[in-house]
């Protein structure tokens, strides 16, 4: 009998959302993986060693090479094959725009409306940066998805996974308030995801230690 391949083995946070869109690709994609849950506070060698600046996502691959980026790692997962367009649908320069937002200004603004103790001195106050956040991507988000279901059309795409963890964020911030927001499309297409099976996968407890094989979906 032939050794078993190794498999792809992603280094992982379970709230980080840049490491949900990574998981739920990898699991769309239905790719087999290990996983390793990492502490931020005491990052493993083993991560170090791969990848110095040890942000998470970080894969790695059978053949020792490296994705130290959340997007590079969805494009390994869904753009070849890519059977059912996830990855197509995700290239517009409509949804690059999104991504873009969402991980340039939209991210910005969050942490400063949810961390305001790790930003004090700013010259914004942290309401001001949620009202940034809504109008650098939330406003966009809802003018889309009153027209489709989701951000790939009728069916969804890499963008949807990229921009949804960051969206769930923003509306943990502060539930009743967000339940208040004008931005109806958005709250539909967000709950629909919080109960999608990628999504209830994606968050999957690992052991905190050790590398554990992720359950595919
Ligand atoms: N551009 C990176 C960002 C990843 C990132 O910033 N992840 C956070 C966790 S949500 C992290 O690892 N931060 C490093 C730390 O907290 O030490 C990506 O898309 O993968």
């Amino acid at each position: 009998m032939g050794a078993l391949s190794p498999l792809p083995r992603l280094y992982t946070f379970r709230r980080c959302p840049y490491a949900m869109r990574a998981r739920m690709a990898l699991l769309q994609a239905g790719r087999d993986f290990d996983a390793v849950e990492v502490s931020l506070r005491d990052k493993p060698a083993s991560l170090l060693a791969l990848s110095p600046k040890a942000t998470v996502p970080v894969l790695q691959l059978p053949d020792g090479s490296v994705i130290e980026e959340s997007w590079d790692i969805m494009r390994w997962a869904l753009a070849e094959p890519d059977t059912q367009g996830w990855w197509a649908r995700a290239q517009s320069p409509a949804n690059l725009d999104l991504l873009q937002r969402n991980d340039g200004d939209f991210k910005h603004h969050l942490d400063r409306w949810k961390y305001p103790q790790r930003y004090a001195g700013e010259t914004l106050a942290p309401d001001a940066h949620r009202d940034q956040a809504v109008d650098v991507l939330l406003r966009q988000l809802e003018a889309r998805l009153r027209d489709a279901r989701c951000l790939g059309g009728a069916t969804s795409c890499a963008t949807d996974l990229a921009v949804m963890p960051f969206v769930r964020q923003f509306a943990s911030v502060d539930p009743e308030w967000f339940a208040t927001l004008d931005v109806p499309s958005v709250r539909t297409w967000l709950n629909g995801w919080l109960v999608h099976p990628l999504f209830t996968a994606c968050m999957h407890k690992l052991p905190a230690e050790g590398v554990n094989r992720f359950p595919p979906v």
